[in-house]
């Protein structure tokens, strides 16, 4: 018979390679040691250290999957997930800071930019030397952001670029903004620019009063009759599959990111339960307290499971869409869902923030509404089941 660990109990770890595993170790260990002492006081106080940037690309830990030659990796999406597990047992904050750097900024350069895009960009990306951001939603195009507004016109040199960019991670401490807009030179296709900080016209003011995701800065992105070069398009995609290229990508790292913060929610009730006592024993001793542990260990044993799967698919170029919105979805509902049975297994203790599981609950409900909502990754696979579309 086999062993069983309650930690681990498929033995993901068995299934990694050995590069994954290393990857992995170095990732928990920055994050537990560098990000853990801060986070609390990071989100109580809504303050975004620009520092963990230089710290993530000192670590190795942006732009895991872009080639060597670019300032990357050059390591495995399932290396990647692993990476966006570790940092999101700490916060989702932290490793929305990462995700966005790497695959909402890094890879659209690298995969739809040009060869001197690639070399200005990326070493100093991949460094954290410079931060960046992705804005796709706007105040009026959220789901659907083929509803977009902003808008390239066509200049001698270049284009001007006029719209608005709401909800934008990083975008207020970015130096690089890779923004879609409906190009008229393309027909009104939507077409990718990167655009430098410090253009004229170009703006970034944060969005304060987030309850959710403090320790992640958010802005707006304003864009008035902003000049920029031929050299700023992203020449190499054109439509909406631009930007969801990369959204593919982040999903994925979100799939496993929030396996990450639901460990550290079940992990954490495990402990309070053994040590907590009521009527005389620990509270880990009764029924319904382990009903809730076995389904966490439950859904979150599957759900890494499957973003495994989807990931070795990634790094043979052969998932699909849609298995990414099972992951994501799936993932995100499920991690909310223990969050919030680790706050009500932690009594009282649960909504302060020493344990650390209200703020994850809370995290959690932007992740499962940012890069396509619950419901809306239902209608995608609503779409792949049926072939009849029901967005509107
Ligand atoms: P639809 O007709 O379905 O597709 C339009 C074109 O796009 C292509 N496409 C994809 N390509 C690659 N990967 C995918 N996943 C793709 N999905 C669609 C499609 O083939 C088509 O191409 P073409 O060549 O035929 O034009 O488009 P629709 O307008 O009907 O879309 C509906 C819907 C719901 C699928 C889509 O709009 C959607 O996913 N909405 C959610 C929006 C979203 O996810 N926004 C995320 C913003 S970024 C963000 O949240 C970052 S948070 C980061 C952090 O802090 O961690
Ligand atoms: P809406 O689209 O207005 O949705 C509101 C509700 O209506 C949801 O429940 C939704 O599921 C539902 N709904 C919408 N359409 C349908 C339909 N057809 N059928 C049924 N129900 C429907 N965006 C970026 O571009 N870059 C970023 O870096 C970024 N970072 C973010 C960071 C944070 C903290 C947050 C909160 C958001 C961020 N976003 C970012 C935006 C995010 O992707 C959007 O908030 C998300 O896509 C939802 O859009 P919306 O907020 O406009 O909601």
């Amino acid at each position: 018979l086999g062993r069983f660990d309650w930690e681990d109990p498929f033995r993901l770890n068995d299934q990694l390679t050995e590069e994954e595993r290393m990857l992995r170790d170095a990732a928990r260990a920055y994050a537990q040691e560098k990000l853990q002492p801060r986070v609390i006081s990071a989100y109580r106080e809504e303050t975004t250290d620009p520092g963990i940037f230089r710290e993530m690309g000192e670590m190795g830990l942006l732009g895991v999957t872009i080639p060597e030659e670019y300032g990357g990796l050059g390591a495995s999406y399932v290396a990647y997930g692993l990476v966006a597990r570790e940092v999101e047992r700490v916060d989702s904050g932290y490793r929305s800071m990462m995700s966005v750097q790497s695959s909402l900024v890094m890879y659209p350069i690298y995969a739809y930019g040009t060869e001197a895009q690639r070399a200005k960009y990326l070493p100093k990306l991949a460094s954290g030397e410079w931060i960046g951001c992705f804005g796709l939603t706007e105040p009026d195009a959220g789901s659907d952001p083929a509803g977009m507004k902003t808008v390239a016109k066509k200049t001698a040199n270049g284009y001007v670029l006029n719209g608005a960019k709401m909800w934008i991670s990083n975008a207020p401490i970015a130096d690089v903004f890779v923004v879609w807009a409906k190009s008229e030179a393309h027909g009104g296709k939507i077409k990718g620019f990167v655009l430098d900080k410090g253009t004229k016209g170009l703006s970034a003011p944060k969005v304060g009063g987030k309850l959710s995701l403090r320790a992640s800065i958010t802005g707006e992105i304003v864009l008035q009759d902003v000049e920029v070069g031929e050299d700023a398009l992203l020449p190499n995609v054109e439509g909406l599959k631009g930007p969801f290229g990369c959204l593919n990508r982040a999903r994925y790292g979100i799939s496993w990111g929030v396996m990450g913060a639901a460990e550290f929610c079940m992990q954490a009730a495990r402990q309070y339960g053994l040590d907590r006592k009521q009527f005389g024993k620990p509270i880990a001793g009764t029924q319904l307290f382990q009903l809730k542990l076995a389904n966490m260990m439950t859904e979150i044993s599957l759900g890494l499971q499957a973003s495994l799967r989807v990931g070795r698919l990634m790094d043979e170029a052969n998932a699909a869409p849609e298995m990414i919105s099972i992951i994501k979805r799936n993932n995100c509902g499920k991690a909310l869902e223990a969050a919030r049975w680790a706050r009500d297994m932690h009594g009282g203790n649960g909504i302060q923030e020493d344990f650390q599981i209200m703020r994850h609950m809370v995290n959690l409900e932007t992740v499962n509404t940012y890069e396509g909502t619950h419901d809306i990754h239902a209608l995608i696979l609503g779409r792949a089941i049926t072939g009849v579309q029901a967005f509107f």
